[in-house]
């Protein structure tokens, strides 16, 4: 029905408008902006622990945790060392730039270098809704599967960043890392990618020297 085509227009454009001014505040501040995409359970919560814990004395770190229900997230983030606001979307499967304008009003950005922001786990959604920050990261893991990139294009197609979680499991599930990494390329030729576990630590400093190399070059430039 052509009557319905220019009202989502006009959804996108306000979240795009809302995204621009979130992306103005970091800005000001000096504070570099990340948003973690994966699907549920893929790692994103453990990945943040592991980076507020291993860039502890290097950078002030603050989350935002967008999930549908409970603030359990956002409190691991928290104990980790992060200042750290809960998001509940009540029932949307994403988060918008709306909501994360709200988050910031709980944050003070003058005392932190870095807000990773963690979308709610969903491979869809999440990649349609600009929230402001200046990189996107997907985590993808091995139980998932290695089809991930073919069913899943649009969300691999758009990020800067891809974290592969979980190897400690490749023993024991089967995963092409190949054909993965081919699914990838082909939807976004020459993306960072970085093949870790979150439950070992091997392959964590190479991560975390990249994040924070952005980090800097962002505040230098
Ligand atoms: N074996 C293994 N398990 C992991 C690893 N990283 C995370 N897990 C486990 O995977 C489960 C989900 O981890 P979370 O960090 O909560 O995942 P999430 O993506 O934040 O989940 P949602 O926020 O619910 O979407 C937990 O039981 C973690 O302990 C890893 O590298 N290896
Ligand atoms: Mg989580």
């Amino acid at each position: 029905m052509p009557e319905r085509i220019p009202v989502v227009e006009k959804i996108l454009s306000a979240n795009d408008r809302l995204a621009l001014e979130n992306q103005a505040r970091f800005e000001v501040a000096r504070v570099f902006a990340i948003n973690i995409m994966a699907s549920p359970g893929a790692g994103k919560t453990s990945l943040i622990e592991q980076t507020v814990r291993g860039l502890a004395g290097r950078l002030r770190v603050g989350m935002i945790n967008g999930d549908i229900a409970t603030s359990y997230d956002a409190d691991r983030a928290q104990a980790a060392g992060a200042t750290a606001v809960q998001i509940n979307t009540g029932g949307a499967c994403h988060l918008d730039a709306g909501m994360v304008r709200s988050a910031l009003g709980q944050l003070n950005l003058a005392d932190l270098d870095l807000v990773i922001v963690e979308n709610v786990g969903n491979l869809v959604c999440p990649a349609d809704f600009k929230l402001g920050t200046h990189q996107s990261l997907l985590v993808a893991s091995i139980p998932e599967g290695d089809d991930k990139p073919y069913k899943y294009p649009g969300m691999y197609r758009g990020v800067d960043a891809v974290v592969i979680n979980k190897i400690d499991l490749l023993p024991y599930v089967p995963f092409r890392m190949d054909f993965f990494k081919q699914g990838i390329e082909v939807l976004n030729p020459g993306v960072v990618q970085f093949e870790l576990s979150c439950r070992t630590g091997e392959g964590l400093p190479a991560w975390l020297d990249w994040l924070e190399r952005q980090v800097q070059t962002f505040k230098t430039a």
